[in-house]
């Protein structure tokens, strides 16, 4: 049996028109499903068999329905095959207000990757701090996404004063902490990671204060205590490398098979999928999985993320995307597989430079949030179909490998003139027309105009092949109603080079000033950086930066 609870408002069946990274392609081949979620209160769900959706009961608002014909985000194509499809964040990035939109539009579960963990909710005995939590919370039920609880045993993460306690306390102190943090969060999670890493890579049991205070039954006894304070919470153990046959998945299977023959409330066995390009992929995922799922069981990818040695490469790239391809198969063979959680979705905010020296690029979002290979990978195999010929589809690498640099060297942002200048570097491997391509720096008008200038006082191909001109947005948008858009007459751009600097000016028909600082594409940078701000086009796709 599946079923997911969301918090809070339903999401739009369909993504607003100029949200950043909303999506516009249309499906192919996709048989319609419906997905309807309930909200706010216990959602229970038919079984679903592969490919069908579960369908909500209860008295609560169902989420509006979503066919797949109209999906548009990761989740909304999990959805329509009757799982989610989450990502891990963490209470800094809240703040970052370009990631939080991704975070927000594009993912249908949120799992806190720090916020619930003991260190954080009872850093010392008996005080309770619920403050990263429910910050989390709080943003899945603005956005209308599920929770995933991580987690509430685990050795890591773990505050010295529970490794100190005399071993006749610690089964107590581990009861308390449980009940304590499971009771705060019932009817806000739908799923917890009850216990958390309990094997070695051999298979052995961890010795941590709890293996060492009860044995393994310290186990059987958190789910126990896990249930009694919230008996709607889907319960899990989770861990990583036992996504693939092997010793460590033996003894998981040997220990949930004896979990289930007891009776313990366990729902779930969450696999965690760090994975990396240089160790393989994992052998026999699916079958592996299937496994579980066959004790009575939902499984989950919990913690997916594909890393390899950087710099990436074609190479490497080329497995990174088939592992995302795999690990996404390997759950949707599974009837029982309920959803996929990214480990963040971004390079900017993963885990992995900072634990594995040198490692990184395992997301399928790169660290300025732009998508890579691997989200088109993700896209495609939960079922959608891109379509690099849809224009608007911001983030889209569509079929080419172009970005704008940017720099300014107009240091007043309150005159009569902006002047951005701007290079295009062709960062691919085939030679791209100039002809197709287009370029869109976005500002605001500030006040009435009639009309625009926009001229080319300079650049290193001939300002007579440079065509700039000003287009009004359909509707303003923040930072941005109208944009510069440049076109070219002729040339193209080699492997590897650049346009030169292209100065180009706009003004308005009645020499008012802008104030330019609000703008959405104006930086103060006097020197090129890469500019994500500003959109570049070939046949009309996105092939780089983020529309507002
Ligand atoms: O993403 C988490 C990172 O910010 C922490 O520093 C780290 C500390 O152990 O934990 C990370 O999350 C882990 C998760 O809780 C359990 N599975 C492995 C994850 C990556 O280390």
């Amino acid at each position: 049996m599946t079923w997911i609870r969301r918090i809070g408002p339903s999401r739009p069946e369909v993504e607003p028109a100029g949200r950043p990274q909303a999506r516009g392609r249309a499906l192919k081949g996709v048989l319609p499903a419906v997905v309807a979620v309930a909200l706010g209160a216990l959602t229970v769900g038919l079984a679903p068999t592969a490919g069908a959706a579960p369908v909500a009961t209860g008295s609560a608002t169902a989420r509006t329905a979503v066919s797949a014909a109209e999906a548009s985000t990761l989740d909304d194509l999990a959805q329509a095959k009757g799982r989610y499809f989450g990502s891990a964040t963490d209470n800094p990035e809240l703040s970052d207000a370009a990631y939080t939109s991704i975070l927000g539009s594009e993912f249908g579960q949120i799992t806190p990757g720090n916020s619930m963990k003991w260190d954080t909710i009872e850093p010392s005995q008996g005080q309770f701090n619920y403050t990263k939590g429910d910050a989390v919370v709080s943003f899945a039920k603005e956005h209308g996404q599920a929770v995933r609880g991580h987690n509430l045993v685990w050795h890591n993460q773990l505050p010295s004063w529970v490794s100190s306690l005399p071993s006749s306390q610690v089964q107590a102190a581990m009861e308390n902490h449980i009940t304590n943090e499971a009771t705060h969060y019932k009817g806000q999670v739908f799923a917890w990671d009850v216990v958390n890493e309990p094997f070695n890579d051999d298979g052995t049991y961890r010795t941590d204060a709890f293996y060492n205070a009860m044995g393994k039954d310290y186990i059987a006894d958190a789910f126990r205590t896990a249930h009694a304070a919230d008996p709607d919470a889907k319960l899990y153990i989770n861990d990583y490398n036992i996504e693939g046959q092997g010793s460590k998945a033996d003894a998981m299977y040997a220990l949930v098979s004896e979990l289930v023959a007891d009776g313990v409330p366990i729902d779930g066995v969450g696999f965690q999928g760090h994975l990396a390009v240089q160790y393989g992929f994992p052998y026999n995922m699916q079958a592996n999985m299937q496994r579980f799922a066959d004790l009575g069981l939902d499984v989950s990818i919990t913690e997916l993320d594909v890393r390899m040695q950087l710099p990436a490469d074609a190479t490497k790239v080329a497995s990174q995307n088939s592992y995302y391809k795999q690990a996404v198969d390997a759950c949707l063979g599974i009837s029982r597989c309920v959803g996929i959680t990214i480990w963040d979705y971004t390079d900017k905010y993963s885990w992995v430079p900072g634990t594995f020296n040198g490692e990184g690029s395992a997301c399928p979002w790169d660290e300025n949030l732009q998508t890579k290979e691997a989200y088109d990978t993700l896209y495609t195999e939960l079922g959608g179909t891109t379509d690099p010929g849809d224009p608007g589809d911001p983030g889209d690498p569509g079929s080419g490998a172009l970005k704008v640099q940017y720099k300014n060297a107009d240091s007043a942002v309150d005159d009569s003139a902006i002047r951005p200048t701007l290079q295009l570097v062709n960062t691919g491997s085939s030679t791209v027309d100039l002809t197709d391509v287009t370029v869109r720096y976005w500002f605001t008008a500030d006040s009435a105009a009639g009309s625009f200038g926009a001229w080319c006082d300079y650049a290193a191909v001939g300002c007579a092949s440079v065509k700039p001109s000003v287009q009004t947005m359909a509707g303003a948008v923040l930072g941005a109603d109208h944009y510069l858009e440049v076109s070219f007459s002729s040339g193209s751009l080699a492997p590897g080079s650049s346009t030169g600097d292209i100065q180009l000016r706009v003004s308005k028909g009645d020499w008012s000033s802008f104030d330019e600082s609000d703008d959405y594409s104006h930086g103060s940078n006097t020197t090129y950086q890469d500019a994500p701000e500003i959109g570049t086009y070939i046949g009309g796709a996105v092939v780089y930066g983020t529309e507002p």
